[in-house]
C-alpha cells in the first residue's frame, strides 16, 4: 500500500476514507483534521486558554501533542488516583504525562486525590455505596470534579479531554440500547458550560478511530502507558467496543457513520431537552443548577453536591 500523497509506503489504510499515508504524511493528516474538527463543532480559538485532561494513554496526549503542533495554548492537567493493580498504573501513567511535558516543555497540573481526600481511589469505593467495590463510578465522579475544580481555579476557557470515535460510539451504543434521553441530548463534541462553576467542555478526537489514535502515537514517538485502567477490565464499554469492532470488519465505516449520523439527526431536533433528574444529570438540562457552599461546583440538591456529600461521609464515618 502506497502514500497517496508521495508515494512512499503506506503505515496506515484508512478504509472508511480509501486513504493509505505514509509516517510523514499521516500525521500532518491527523493535525490538519482536528483543526477542522475544533473549528467546525466551534470548539475553542487561538485566544482561549486549554486544560487537556491527560491520563498518560495514547488518546489525552495524542491530543496534547496536536495541539501543541497546532500551537494552542494548553495546559495538561493530570489526577493521581492511587490505583496500582498489581503493574503500578497510576504511578506509571504519572510518569509518561511528566515525560510527555518534560520534552516539549509544556506545563503539567498534577492532583493527588488520595491527598485530596485522604484515601485512594479504590478504597474510597469500598467503603462507600456508591462505590459497591467497583470503584468506576467513585472514580468518575472524582475525576470530573477535580478537573472542573481545576479548570475552573486556573480561569481556563475550555476542558479538552481525548475521547476517540471508538469510545463515543461505544457510549452512544450503550445510551441507544437503554434509550436513555438524558444522555443522549447531552452526548456531543462540545458540552457548553452551564453553570458558573463549570466549563465548556470539547473532544476534539471524536472523528479519529482507535487505531488511528495508536498509529499517530506510534509515528509521533511518544512514550504511552500501554495498559488500561485494571478496573476497566470486563466492563460494559469495553464489551460494546468489540461489538461495535465486528461490525466494523464487515462494514468498513459502520462505527463512524453510527455517529455522525447520530450527530446530524440531534442538529435536526431528534432529542428535545430532557428535564434534570438527579445529580447525574447535572449539566445535561441545565435547569436548576445549585452552587455547592464547599467547593463551588453545580449540584442540583440543595446543599453539598455528590462528590463533597461523598467525602463528608466518610470523614464521618
Ligand atoms: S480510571 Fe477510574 Fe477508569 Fe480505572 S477506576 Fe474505572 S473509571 S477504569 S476511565
Ligand atoms: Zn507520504
Ligand atoms: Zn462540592
Amino acid at each position: 500500500m502506497k502514500c497517496r500523497k508521495c508515494g512512499k509506503k503506506a503505515v496506515i489504510n484508512m478504509r472508511q476514507h480509501k486513504l493509505a499515508l505514509c509516517a510523514e504524511h499521516f500525521p500532518l493528516w491527523m493535525v490538519e483534521q482536528t483543526q477542522r474538527f475544533i473549528e467546525k463543532y466551534r470548539m475553542f480559538t487561538p485566544a482561549d486558554r486549554v486544560l487537556v485532561a491527560v491520563s498518560g494513554g495514547k488518546d489525552s496526549l495524542s491530543l496534547w501533542d496536536i495541539l501543541w503542533q497546532l500551537g494552542y495554548a494548553a495546559d495538561g492537567v493530570y489526577i493521581a488516583l492511587g490505583i496500582d493493580g498489581g503493574i503500578g498504573y497510576s504511578q506509571k501513567s504519572q510518569q509518561s504525562c511528566e515525560k510527555f511535558a518534560a520534552q516539549r516543555n509544556l506545563k503539567l497540573i498534577v492532583v493527588d486525590a488520595p491527598q485530596q481526600i485522604g484515601l485512594t481511589i479504590p478504597e474510597l469505593a469500598a467503603i462507600t455505596q456508591r462505590g459497591k467495590n467497583k470503584p468506576c463510578s467513585v472514580c468518575g465522579l472524582a475525576k470530573r470534579h477535580i478537573l472542573d475544580q481545576i479548570a475552573r481555579e486556573g480561569k481556563y476557557d475550555v476542558l479538552a479531554t481525548g475521547h476517540n470515535l471508538d469510545d463515543e460510539a461505544a457510549v452512544l451504543f450503550g445510551n441507544t440500547l437503554n434509550w436513555n434521553v438524558g444522555y443522549l441530548y447531552r452526548q456531543s463534541p462540545v458540552l457548553p458550560a452551564r453553570h458558573a462553576g463549570l466549563v465548556r467542555k470539547v473532544k476534539p478526537l471524536c472523528r479519529f478511530y482507535e487505531r488511528e489514535m495508536a498509529a499517530y502515537a506510534l509515528v509521533r514517538g511518544i512514550d504511552y502507558i500501554y495498559e488500561e485502567c485494571p478496573h476497566a477490565v470486563g466492563s460494559t464499554t469495553i464489551y460494546y467496543k468489540t461489538l461495535l469492532n465486528q461490525l466494523e470488519v464487515d462494514r468498513p465505516g459502520a462505527k463512524l457513520s453510527f455517529y455522525l449520523a447520530f450527530l446530524q439527526a440531534k442538529e435536526k431536533g431528534l432529542f428535545a431537552q430532557p428535564p434534570v433528574n438527579g445529580e447525574e444529570e447535572v449539566g445535561a438540562a441545565g435547569e436548576h443548577l445549585r452552587t455547592c457552599p464547599s467547593c463551588g461546583g453545580p449540584t442540583t440538591v440543595e446543599g453539598l453536591c455528590a462528590f463533597c456529600r461523598m467525602v463528608e461521609k466518610v470523614k464521618v464515618g
